[in-house]
């Protein structure tokens, strides 16, 4: 079938909205029609050439909302119209990852995955000269119709909005995930959140969720500080302004160290900051972000010889096709908000528009409906 796609033809590039052929699913392979897709950092990050696994030709795209139009041999748990979120980590309940409680990380289809094709070894998508496009991230959500494994599909309430649910195929799941899967953030605790973007706001609102005593939130962008507060940031921090060491600052206002902090830059030299602004004897620091290819972080072995914890994440810790819709089901019941973090819509057309929104700092999320 004929569908409509951004691709990203090569790295440095704006994506291209053209027609693109998309083959039936597979055995195992469900076909979906995305009703909406989030356009979250990561996908930048590819494009703009930054990401080490990154690979051309590609449909980018991986936080979205569809509807079941197929379904090839063998699937079982996923039906005509059913209504799913894709899962850019997979969770197929028989690999030793998935028996294994310790971690959300799913190796079922992990090498075709990061080699942009279906578990068989090969994509769906071609151009309509017939040349191959990869998949990215098992997902490619910047189409209207494609073709996902059975495994990476959260299926989902019929009565949740497309347009709003398709943040939790990323941000939100990745955001709140990080505080209640990963650090188990305690009531009472103070933390600190660095990155008031598409994810650190999560990152609050899950910190929030949990209880927390001083939510602080670090950005260099003052604009920011408005939405931190509507998710529950207690007090903003711009090191711009800070006259001296951030470190001792953050240390002085969270009243000896974070119990618990948050990377949601990506940038390596935060990444340190948040790990010394940790309480010394079990402050523990969690990396979401993703730095560029090549970057390394450092800090002096000390800090963790005096108990600070260096920890990361991927999305969230979450088991997709069991967390996602109970996600699906907080937001429903009001226990979580999305909406106003959900600042731009457009069609398709404009998704290069919607990534300068994002490098301009004025979007949280920018949401394609097609
Ligand atoms: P974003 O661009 O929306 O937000 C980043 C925020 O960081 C912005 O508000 C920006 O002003 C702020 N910032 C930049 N430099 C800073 C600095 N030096 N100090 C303080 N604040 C600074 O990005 P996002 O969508 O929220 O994603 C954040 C990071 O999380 C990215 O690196 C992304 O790739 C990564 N990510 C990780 C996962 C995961 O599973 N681990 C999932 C999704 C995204
Ligand atoms: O190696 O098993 C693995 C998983 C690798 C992919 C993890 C992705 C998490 C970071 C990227 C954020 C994307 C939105
Ligand atoms: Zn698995």
């Amino acid at each position: 079938m004929r569908v409509r796609a951004a691709v990203a033809f090569e790295a440095g590039k704006p994506l291209e909205v053209t027609e693109v052929n998309l083959e039936g699913p597979k055995a195992g392979e469900v076909l979906v029609e995305i009703k909406s897709t989030g356009l979250c950092h990561t996908d930048e990050f590819t494009r703009s050439g930054d990401d080490p696994e990154g690979a051309f030709p590609a449909i980018l795209g991986h936080e979205g909302a569809g509807v079941v139009v197929d379904v090839g041999p063998g699937v079982m748990s996923l039906k005509k119209g059913d209504h799913v979120i894709p899962l850019y980590t997979p969770e197929c309940r028989t690999c030793d990852y998935c028996l294994n409680p310790k971690t959300n990380l799913c190796q079922a289809i992990r090498s075709t995955q990061g080699q942009g094709v279906m578990p068989d070894g090969t994509s769906r998508f071609t151009t309509l000269d017939g040349d191959p496009i990869l998949h990215y991230m098992g997902c490619s959500t910047f189409a209207n119709y494609t073709v996902l494994p059975e495994i990476a599909l959260a299926k989902v309430r019929e009565d949740a909005p497309f347009e709003k649910i398709c943040y939790i195929g990323c941000g939100v799941t990745t955001g709140i995930g990080a505080v209640i899967n990963t650090a188990k953030v305690e009531i009472g605790s103070n933390c600190v959140v660095f990155g008031l973007g598409g994810i650190g706001l999560n990152v609050i609102q899950g910190c929030r969720l949990a209880g927390a005593n001083k939510i602080v939130g670090v950005d260099i962008n003052d604009s920011k500080k408005e939405m931190g507060e509507r998710f529950g940031m207690t007090h903003f921090v711009n090191p711009k302004e800070v006259e001296g060491d951030l470190v001792a600052h953050l240390v002085d206002i969270t009243g000896g160290g974070a119990d618990y902090s948050f990377d949601a830059t990506g940038n390596v030299g935060v990444m340190r900051t948040a790990l010394e602004c940790a309480h010394k004897g079990w402050g523990e620091s969690i990396i979401i972000g993703v730095a560029p290819a090549g970057a390394e972080i450092a800090t002096r072995p000390f800090q963790l010889v005096t108990g600070r914890v260096w920890k990361g994440t991927a999305f969230g810790g979450a088991r997709g096709r069991t967390d996602v819709p109970k996600i699906v089901d907080w937001y429903m019941d009001g226990k979580i908000e999305i909406d106003p973090m959900i600042t731009h819509t457009m069609g398709l057309e404009d998704i290069n528009h919607g990534f300068d929104l994002m490098h301009e700092g004025k979007s949280i999320r920018a949401v394609v409906n097609y």
